[in-house]
Order: structure tokens, then sequence, then C-alpha cells
């Protein structure tokens, strides 16, 4: 049987004491030994950035990617080989940023990977420049005066882009964490966590106080998370009350779904005719 001790290295790490990061790595361990995984059915990937290191504190297939382009990355992974279960770990910067144009193609193909996106409203690695979801205002070494764009709301972007699996979790709350994982991990198709994480060094406004004084469970307010308008509605809300759980599932075709071919098995099983590829090419 699985134990979260089959994920584990002895890669040093240096995240800062007290960053929002390591619960999310714990909830990770956990959701895969809840999974029934074991390292060699995991793939990793990750982008740049505090977040961006996640996979290498996993015992895993990893891949690092560039800045902002894991998601291109674990889709093409998928294509060659669906049978991994294939986990994206991104920051906001690197996600709702640099890599903002993949975050949707990867919504609107479906491809069948769990995003999980370290949201701690900064850019950590690089000392605190504000990232897309920086609340407006807020002084940064780069925008002292206050940043002058309004944030990204990821969870309505994405609900508004027909994402089938759209949530928000929070480092503070690590059992629901890893509950959300496994529910997304199980989803078919592309499935998003959001989840809030302090910065304890970079972010002094959205610390873990700040997220405990808003955070509640979606799950114990009767919300229809089949509910599109409802979810918009959710997604929304923010400063008073920040709602935490699946705000939008829906099930539909995957990207594999709709490739003939993908649905035949992994690519990586299929026969490679070089002459066909040639007459298609040349
Ligand atoms: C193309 C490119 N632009 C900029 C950088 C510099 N850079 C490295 S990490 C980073 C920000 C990462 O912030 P975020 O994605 O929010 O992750 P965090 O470190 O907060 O987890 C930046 C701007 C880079 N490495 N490559
Ligand atoms: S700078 Fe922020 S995100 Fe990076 S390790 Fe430290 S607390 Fe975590």
């Amino acid at each position: 049987m699985a134990t979260s001790k089959l994920f584990d290295n002895d890669f040093e790490n240096k995240w800062c004491p007290g960053c929002g990061n390591f619960p999310i790595l714990s909830a990770m361990k956990k959701a895969f030994t809840d999974l029934g995984l074991t390292p060699a059915d995991l793939l990793l990937v990750s982008g740049i950035g505090q977040a961006g290191k996640t996979p290498h504190f996993l015992n895993c297939n990893m891949f690092h990617s560039l800045h902002g382009r894991a998601l291109p990355v674990a889709t093409g992974a998928k294509i060659a080989n669906k049978d991994l279960n294939i986990v994206v770990n991104s920051g906001d910067g690197d996600c709702y940023g640099e890599g903002g144009n993949h975050f949707v193609a990867a919504i609107r193909r479906n491809i069948d990977i769990t995003l999980i996106v370290h949201n701690n409203m900064i850019y950590g690695l690089t000392k605190g420049q504000a990232s897309p979801t920086t609340a407006m205002g807020m002084a940064t070494p780069i925008q002292p005066a206050g940043t002058m764009s309004s944030p990204v709301n990821p969870l309505a972007l994405a609900i508004s882009q027909g994402a089938g699996f759209v949530a928000r979790g929070f480092s503070g709350e690590i059992e629901t964490l890893t509950r959300l994982i496994v529910q997304a991990m199980e989803y078919r198709g592309f499935s998003l966590i959001d989840v809030l994480q302090p910065c304890v060094s970079f972010n002094r406004v959205n610390t873990l106080q700040w997220y405990k004084d808003r955070v509640y469970d979606l799950g114990e307010t009767g919300h229809d998370m089949t509910d599109k308008q409802s979810a918009l509605e959710r997604s929304n809300e923010w400063e008073e009350k920040i709602p935490l759980g699946i705000l939008y599932r829906e099930e539909k075709p995957t990207f594999h779904d709709r490739v003939k071919r993908l649905a035949e098995g992994p690519l990586i099983a299929h026969k490679f005719d070089a002459k066909a590829v040639a007459a298609a090419l040349f």
C-alpha cells in the first residue's frame, strides 16, 4: 500500500520558514497517497518561481520548464502518454502573468491535467514585485506608490472561459486542500485549484490571519456547483468573505475524447510510420 513517505526525497528546501508552500506540498503528498498512486504514475510539471520549485521536493517524475510554460509542456506530455497523472505547480505570476495565454488555451483544450496555482498575490522569488493578482494600490518595491492595475480574477476567468472544474483552496486548511486535490485529479478534464498562500517575506497584507478572518467553506452553504451563474457570483466574493471549495463543476468531453487517434491508447504506444509522416510533410 502507498504511503506519503513514498513521495519524500532529500532535496534541500530553502523556502522561508512559515511559507504557505509547505502545506501545499504536504497536501499533495497526502492526496497522491489517498489516490493510491506511486511515483511512477505521476508527472509534476512547473514553471519558474518559488511555487515552480515544488516538484523538486517530491519523489516522482518531474519537468521544470520555462517561466509561464508549464501548461504547454504538461499538455504535450499528456498527449504523448495519457496514462500519466499530470499535476502542474505554478505561481500567480507564472500562470496568470507570463503564462496567461497558456492558461486560457489549456481551458479551451480541456486537457486532462490538474493545475495547482500557489496564489500568494506577489512575485515571491524575485523579491516582491506586483503580480497579476496583487490588489490595486498595494505598494511594492517596484510600485512604491501602489499598483495601478486592477487584479485578475482567476476563478471568474476560468469559469467564463469554460473550465469544467474550478476550485479555491487555502494553505491554512490542509485537509480541505488535500480533498480538493483528490477531487481535481479524479475529474476527467482540466481542473484548476487556485490556492491562497501567504508569502511571509514579501506580502505583508494578505497574511495567514488576513485569510483566516475571511475564508468560509462553500460546501456548508448549499452552493450548487453545477450552477454557473452562482459560481460566477461566488468567484467575485473577496475582501470581506472568501469562499473555499469547488465553485464550478461540469462534465464535458476532454481533448482526448475529441481526437480519435488519442482515444486509441497512449501516443507513445502507437506505431510510428515514418513514411506516412514524410508524405504528410513534404
Ligand atoms: C521570461 C522570464 N521573465 C522573468 C523572469 C524572472 N522571474 C523569475 S520568478 C518570477 C516571478 C515568480 O512569481 P510567481 O509566479 O508569482 O511565483 P512565486 O515565486 O511567488 O511562487 C520572475 C518575474 C524569468 N525567470 N523569466
Ligand atoms: S519568498 Fe515568499 S513565496 Fe518565497 S519561500 Fe519565502 S515566503 Fe515562500
